[in-house]
């Protein structure tokens, strides 16, 4: 389950020290019509994954919003789920989240044992992720709902410690998460520390809103890098932050 097609890939991207762009739709947001738009952008841009989920869901449209990101594209879709209830097996993969930078036990491992039995079922893809808060300047929902405290932006340290921990204990991606809508995104000081001790593919994700930020921050060795609020305000900059990574990839090589 943890070696499928897409942890391959994201494997091989950290070997290769190159980067991909995902887009995080959040499904309380947007609509199925909305999402096929996004579909055929994505599409056309180059857009490695769809990311799909978010801290807290007040609608039941998970499928709805797969089913009509379908049509009109065949990127692969990870589920980014807020809380088990967001599984479902119409997906293609799983990151499977433990927030290691909290210490709330039903999020390290408490929710992992309620909902293992349906996660196996659903025969999902499941990608073993460290997942890290980093303080993102304001409090947002992630901070919120897991009731946990982020990592200062400023102690990069922390974050290093904290992502060796969960190489060690065997997790096989690692994300740095500044939360959504994020005042401040990780800053390239984190991303290189991290990217640079550490030997498992990165992903970097919250208050990313420029191609110029996505370039820098895929110089610094993040593999993945997830946009949502700027891409679902901002459609445009989709084809921009691809070809920014592209040009990144161009250097690195
Ligand atoms: C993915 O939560 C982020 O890691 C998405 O953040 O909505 O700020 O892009 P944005």
């Amino acid at each position: 389950m943890a070696t499928g097609n897409i942890y391959r890939e994201l494997t091989t991207l950290r070997d290769g020290g190159q980067t991909e762009l995902a887009i995080l739709a959040d499904p309380d947001k947007i609509s199925p019509l909305e999402m096929e738009a996004l579909a055929a952008t994505c599409a056309e841009a180059g857009v490695k994954y769809l990311l799909l989920g978010g801290s807290l869901l007040l609608t039941q449209q998970m499928e709805a919003c797969i089913a009509a990101f379908r049509k009109r594209a065949s990127i692969p879709i990870i589920l980014f789920p807020g809380s088990p209830a967001q599984v479902t097996p119409a997906a293609d993969a799983l990151l499977y989240l433990s927030l290691v930078s909290g210490r709330n036990a039903e999020l390290l491992i408490g929710q992992h044992v309620t909902s293992a039995a349906m996660v196996r079922a659903s025969r999902l893809e499941t990608i073993s992720t460290g997942y890290l808060l980093i303080d993102g300047g304001i409090p947002t929902t992630v901070s919120y709902i897991s009731n946990t405290q982020p990592i200062p932006n400023n102690k990069p340290e922390i974050a290093l410690a904290t992502a060796w921990a969960a190489e060690m204990q065997g997790k096989h991606v690692l994300y740095l998460e500044a939360g959504s809508g994020a005042q401040i995104p990780v800053s390239v000081d984190m991303i290189r520390m991290v990217s640079s001790q550490t030997s498992i593919p990165l992903i970097v994700g919250g208050g990313i809103r420029t191609a110029e930020k996505i370039y820098e921050n895929a110089l610094a060795g993040a593999n993945l890098l997830v946009v949502g609020t700027a891409a679902e305000q901002t459609p445009s900059l989709i084809p921009q932050m691809a070809a920014a990574i592209r040009q990144a990839n161009l250097e690195r090589k």
